[in-house]
């Protein structure tokens, strides 16, 4: 667990704020967030019930451009838009932003170090987040990054169509197979940060814990942010073992269909 400073130690969410900034260093240490590239967010309700985040962290208010109201009253945590990765990962405190939404799920109270704002996938987050509250699976964490393999697969254009792709990275190594259960998602370029890149998003997730975006980065849910980390790590490690076989000049042969409905039958839930 990395060190949380002092002044922040008597706050109930110091396991999940070390865990997420755990996750930051990695995905800094892995080159998936080169400058601000990524972003994450957590809904941290059911752990903090009425609290309200005190000193050091300031109060400020703002309107939601539309409402959540799935998300009344809950609070979460969302990295601050021009964030580091790497400063996320020693100051997660005072990178992001504790954020509870009013009960008409538009008005909202942020609690920052001053001049910290959420990140301008605010929109995305939240509309991924209230999803996940829908879906009563116990999903709590939405991750953002760039990692840089799976991103270079979606330059061609056979690995867009989601069952090929989900096929092929499966078949790299049985990790994929047994833990990346329901595939992967994929939605053709799209203006980050755009409404209809949630939108599709959200779409996608129906039947994915993990989605890619053309030419810009993957998208994870999960019950924790470890989980969406996990998710995006092993199938990035999928896209390594194809790529270093066609580095190494062959085609991977990779699993086979009776090996992948093997591993299927033995683990499937
Ligand atoms: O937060 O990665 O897609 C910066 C981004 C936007
Ligand atoms: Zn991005």
């Amino acid at each position: 667990m990395l060190p949380v400073k002092e002044e922040y130690t008597n706050m109930p969410v110091t396991g999940i704020m070390s865990e997420i900034a755990g996750v930051a260093s990695l995905l800094w240490q892995k080159g998936w967030a080169e400058r601000n590239g990524g972003n994450l967010s957590v809904n941290l309700t059911a752990c903090v019930g009425e609290w309200v985040p005190g000193s050091p962290l300031l109060l400020s208010e703002f309107v939601l451009g539309r409402s959540f109201a799935l998300l009344a009253g809950d609070v979460l945590y969302l990295t601050g838009t021009g964030t580091r990765m790497r400063d996320v990962a020693q100051r997660p405190f005072e990178t992001g932003c504790f954020i509870r939404v009013g009960i008409d799920g538009r008005h909202c109270e942020a609690w920052a170090v001053k001049g910290v704002n959420p990140s301008s996938e605010l929109p995305s987050h939240f509309a991924v987040q209230q999803f996940l509250k829908s879906e009563g699976k116990g999903y709590t964490a939405v991750l953002h990054t760039h990692p840089t393999e799976l991103i270079a697969l979606t330059h061609n254009r056979l690995f867009l169509e989601s069952s090929y792709l989900t096929r092929t990275l499966w078949s790299m190594i049985p990790e994929a197979r047994i833990f990346i259960q329901r595939g992967v998602g994929v939605i053709p370029y799209t203006m980050p940060g755009s409404s209809i890149l949630a939108e599709l998003t959200i779409k996608a997730l129906a039947a994915h814990d993990v989605v890619l975006w053309e030419k810009h980065g993957a998208l994870s849910v999960g019950k924790d942010i470890e989980d969406c980390f996990d998710n995006i790590d092993t199938l990035n490690k999928s896209a390594m073992i194809y790529m270093s076989a066609h580095m190494a000049g062959f085609q991977p042969e990779g699993l086979s269909d009776a090996q992948l409905n093997e591993l299927g039958e033995t683990y499937d839930h």
